[in-house]
């Protein structure tokens, strides 16, 4: 085994003001994202995409495997194929698979199994996590890696501009099949990416927040 070689940690992001103000600053982007499901097909370069990719590929992850696959579709015949799968999923969430508080949970956000934004929406990218390396070698963490990745995708989504939709038509196995991604490949998380809709409505419910007393515990 080769030796761990070390290098100084110069190449910092340094902020101009304090921790606190830098802190606040990012917090006033982030706390302005919604989940989106009304989108415009007004499109976004796929330079952008590359970005937001690049970003959510800086993220940590176990042994640094990087156990994920981000693939970004354009193409409207795939958008519309994914559309038609995540529909036929949805139709049996909303008639037999979800129960009586799931639906009474989701009943403030208005959704149903129409997904008309999976083929409005400029680019949807479809996360895979990696189940191994694509040599057969072990990876490690991988739900949580590419669940910190997806975080660092949306945050640069939103920096950017852009809005994002965490969509998880439940279970995902089509988008393996349709993509035709490999068997150690598993589908993630979906998200829809563009501009929004003008207008662009949101549930009321969503803009709240539980105070932070109740989600934060300093000890
Ligand atoms: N996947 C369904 C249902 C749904 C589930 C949860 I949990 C949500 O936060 C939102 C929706 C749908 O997309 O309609």
């Amino acid at each position: 085994m080769e030796p761990a070689k070390f290098v100084p940690y110069t190449d910092r992001h340094v902020p101009g003001g304090s921790p606190e103000a830098a802190a606040a600053a990012f917090h006033d982007v982030m706390r302005r994202r919604r989940s989106v499901r009304m989108f415009s097909d007004q499109p976004v370069s796929l330079e952008t995409v590359q970005w937001l990719v690049r970003t959510a590929h800086s993220a940590p992850s176990g042994a640094n495997k990087q156990p994920w696959r981000f693939v970004c579709v354009r193409d409207p015949a795939t958008k519309a194929r994914i559309r038609a799968g995540a529909e036929a999923e949805e139709r049996e969430f909303y008639s037999r698979r979800a129960n009586e508080e799931w639906l009474r949970d989701l009943a403030p956000l208005g959704t149903d199994e129409n997904k008309e934004f999976l083929t409005i929406a400029p680019w949807l990218v479809v996360v895979f996590q990696t189940l191994r390396g694509d040599d057969g070698s072990q990876v490690y963490y991988p739900k949580e890696s590419v669940g910190l990745a997806c975080g660092l995708f949306l945050a640069a989504a939103q920096w950017a501009g852009l809005a994002t939709l965490t969509h998880t038509p439940s279970p995902m196995a089509f988008l393996g099949q349709i993509l035709g991604r490999p068997a150690h490949e598993r589908p993630f998380l979906l998200i829809p990416l563009g501009h929004p809709a003008e207008p662009c409505l949101v549930p009321a419910k969503a803009l709240e927040r539980r105070p932070l007393d109740d989600v934060m515990v300093v000890v």
